[in-house]
């Protein structure tokens, strides 16, 4: 994107609304504008980081073989009363009336539309088990919406679900998207630690939340800090292979990690004290094994071997899209802006051209930018070398190209790393094959 002409609006005085430093920044550096309490218009440069969290997320889902679909924004108030929760959900549900005067509501969550998917759909254990997942928006009408996207009302859920013959089905499945979790935060860039936690509205007997650790968290977190060091993205682990997806659950087993609700004082005891860790966590994804609580309630069994009929074992999986936006600002920043993890940074450079028409920084910068494409956000406007320092490391893109008149004559430019503020003179093709990595 070039500069002079993308929607990047950016922020010199601080909003006074925003409490929170991830708020504050994703205001200021343009990411985000509030259309009503809790409801957010995503701009260019946040919403590709959404759409960079959400591929990876995505793309670990698919790896996992969970099959993607896209169910409605709407759903019908029938379904929920099949469940039992259109009463049960209380006032953080949003109630339609149509036209014709049938109630409708915005979804909070889609265990009963899947479910009805599935009950329409599948009819023979032959056909189980299955997985399926969409990323789709949700309306919660919080109380209080707070601290941005990371309490907001209409946020970006990927949400998963999963359906099984049996006890030991449901567990693998569990297990599965235990280990797909653990990839894809990863792979996001961000240490995500998976808690034992209670099961809420969802209903249930098995549950694990993730919290990333960053000092303004609403959960007090105690953990082991080998999680620190766990590569789940190098392991050889398998997803086909059900012993694998249990070593994964075992190593989460056996490695202490909970929250102030289920911190246990003897478990936390046989910790080393040079392992113990505690801070804050946000929660950013939760996933919950409830059995037969859905098929059940809603009529949904396939007919078995014997002719029986079998009601599915669920569970369900969800990430909090866009509030990974926020609670990884809130794990990575400094005074001066956003540092991004590399894989979700809403461009990898900034090309920072420090005197627009001069005849070398200007062809070095285009030369930049032919070769970078639209992962490069090219600062081409005429303001002073000041501003374009300080917006791009409010941006906090993982690397700025700095071309000034003195080393555009020998062909030099300035590489500064964002996360480390290490600073490199180098020939144009250096830099690029740096950035490139
Ligand atoms: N049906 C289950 C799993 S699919 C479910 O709804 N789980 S949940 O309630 O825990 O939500 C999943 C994730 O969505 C949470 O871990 C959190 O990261 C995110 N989330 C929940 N409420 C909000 C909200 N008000 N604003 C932003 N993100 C939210």
């Amino acid at each position: 994107m070039r500069l002079s002409n993308g929607l990047i609006p950016t922020l010199k005085e601080t909003p006074a609304e925003a409490q929170i430093v991830s708020h504050r920044l994703m205001l200021r550096a343009g990411l985000v504008r509030q259309m009503a309490s809790g409801i957010y218009a995503w701009l260019p440069a946040g919403l590709r980081v959404l759409r960079k969290i959400s591929d990876i997320v995505r793309a670990e889902q698919d790896a996992a073989g969970v099959q993607e679909i896209l169910m409605p924004t709407i759903q019908s108030a029938d379904l929920w009363r099949e469940s039992g929760r259109y009463e049960a959900y209380g006032k953080e549900m949003l109630r339609i009336t149509d036209r014709h005067e049938r109630e409708l509501l915005f979804g909070p969550t889609n265990e009963e539309m899947v479910t009805a998917i599935m009950r329409d759909a599948v009819k023979s254990y032959r056909e189980l088990p299955q997985m399926l997942y969409h990323i789709q928006w949700k309306f919660r009408d919080e109380v209080r919406p707070r601290f941005g996207v990371l309490r907001g009302r209409e946020f970006l859920m990927k949400d998963a679900y999963s359906f099984d013959l049996d006890y030991e089905g449901a567990l693998t499945s569990y297990y599965k998207m235990l280990l797909a979790y653990m990839r894809t935060f990863q792979r996001l860039g961000v240490t995500a630690v998976p808690m034992r936690a209670d099961t809420g509205q969802i209903g249930g007997d098995l549950s694990h939340e993730f919290h990333i650790l960053a000092p303004t968290g609403e959960s007090q977190v105690y953990y082991d800090s080998d999680y620190d060091h766990m590569d789940w993205v190098k392991s050889d682990l398998s997803y086909s292979n059900p012993n694998d997806v249990k070593a994964a659950y075992n190593d989460i087993k056996y490695t202490y990690a909970a929250t102030d609700e289920k911190h246990d004082l003897n478990e936390w005891a046989k910790v080393p004290d040079v392992r113990k860790r505690e801070g804050r966590g946000i929660e950013v994804g939760q996933i919950f094994y409830f059995g037969k609580k859905y098929s059940e309630a809603m009529g949904f069994a396939v007919i078995g071997p014997d002719g029986t009929k079998i009601f599915p074992e669920m569970g369900s999986y969800g990430i909090g899209v866009s509030r990974l936006v926020g609670a990884i600002i809130e794990a990575r920043h400094d005074e001066a802006g956003i540092i991004w993890p590399d894989a979700i940074a809403p461009f990898s450079a900034a090309i920072l051209n420090l005197r627009k028409g001069d005849a070398g920084t200007e062809a070095i910068c285009e030369q930049l930018y032919a070769a970078l494409g639209a992962d490069a956000l090219y600062d081409d406007r005429d303001e002073r070398a000041g501003t374009k320092f300080a917006e791009a490391d409010l941006l906090g893109h993982p690397w700025q190209i700095i071309v000034g008149p003195r080393g555009a004559a020998t062909g030099q430019v300035e590489l500064k790393r964002r996360a480390t503020g290490e600073r490199f003179e180098l020939p144009v093709a250096e830099a690029l094959a740096k950035v490139r990595g």
